[in-house]
């Protein structure tokens, strides 16, 4: 009879559970949201602009905004995904810091039943499309395509189409997608061009004053023998400038300067003449995170990935390619980031 009794307590026991789990599904569509936002850092102006971006979006629906900056760590990442889980939140936003190495806390996300939208960054683990729901950004092989595209042109348009170009590269944090695939895209094209080569790549972990120190660097080992700095973001680009300028070389006339992000301070330095060109990569993500989980809300099945806007910079081949390039000096006044 006990036996009979306990296995009956049990049985209404987890019938209550499943009823309360089957409760709380049916979500008052009213009810604020309370949403965990894992941000990699403050690296860079992009990073900042994106953050306010998200910011904004999200206090715009009045919905609770649980936000960690993680510093650049992944371990610090993985934390507060885990807090998150225990907050009980609703809905995830994630940018990884790095592709690899999530496998283990995208399961227990997954095992929670919170639904994640990414952003900007990608995870690389086995069936990622299992583990969440839409993923929105840049495409960064495209980026470095594009980057690529702008030196030929470039190279064409002032007549040493013909010279041997020598390119150095500061790459953007080891394993991020962003710095894998602007450097494969940026491959991708030269390797089209036998003239025009990388002598040396290093990372400047997407940072102004680590692109500084390493540009220094390359300037000790090759001088006025580097024709080009290809820099994975705008950020290393002006910590390049720097470097130069102190090495006693012209930005932008001695070396050709090109970045990625179109941040207003690269703006102002294509304005100024010291760098050349910048390939767009939009922060302001945070419109389509609040409309993705939106969505989701509504019941409806989300594509696996949303490419942002974009369009690309400088001060010169936008008069001879209108359809490529546009006017730094158009849009410096409305950046806002
Ligand atoms: O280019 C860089 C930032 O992941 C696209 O991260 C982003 C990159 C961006 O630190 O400035």
């Amino acid at each position: 009879m006990k036996k009979v009794i306990s296995v009956l307590l049990v049985l209404v026991m987890s019938l209550t559970v499943v009823g309360c789990g089957g409760d709380s599904k049916k979500d008052d569509p009213n009810r604020p949201l309370k949403i965990g936002f894992a941000q990699i850092g403050s690296e860079s102006d992009w990073r900042v602009g994106n953050t306010v971006s998200i910011r904004e979006a999200v206090a715009a629906e009045g919905w609770e905004l649980i936000f960690v900056d993680a510093n650049q760590m992944q371990e610090n990442q993985i934390a507060a995904l885990r807090d998150f889980i225990t907050q009980g939140v609703d809905y995830i936003g994630f940018a990884p810091v790095v592709e690899t190495g999530w496998d283990a806390v995208m399961k227990e996300i997954k095992d929670a039943g919170i639904p994640v939208v990414m952003l900007d960054r990608n995870i690389d683990m086995p069936n990622r499309d299992d583990y969440y729901a839409t993923w929105i950004g840049a495409n960064f092989v495209d980026e470095g395509e594009r980057a690529a595209k702008w030196l030929v042109s470039y190279l064409e348009h002032v007549g040493r189409d013909g010279e041997n170009i020598n390119v150095v590269e500061l790459q953007g944090t080891v394993g991020s997608s962003p710095a894998i695939d602007r450097q494969t895209g940026f491959n991708n094209i030269i390797s089209q061009h036998s003239n025009i080569n990388i002598s040396l790549s290093q990372t400047g972990n997407f940072e102004t004053e680590l692109g500084k120190t390493v540009m220094e660097s390359f300037l000790q080992q090759q001088g006025s023998d580097i024709d080009v700095v290809f820099a994975h973001n705008d950020g290393m680009a002006i910590g390049a400038i720097q470097a130069i300028r102190e090495y006693g070389l012209n930005p932008g006339e001695d070396i050709i300067i090109i970045g990625i992000d179109a941040v207003k301070l690269a703006f102002e330095a294509i304005i100024a003449g010291d760098m050349n060109a910048t390939i767009e990569c939009s922060p302001l993500l945070g419109p389509q995170f609040v409309a993705a989980i939106k969505d989701l809300r509504a019941g409806k099945t989300l594509q696996k990935i949303t490419w942002s806007n974009w369009t690309d910079f400088d001060d010169l081949l936008y008069k001879v390619y209108p359809d490529r390039f546009s006017s730094v000096r158009e849009f410096v006044a409305t950046r806002v980031y």
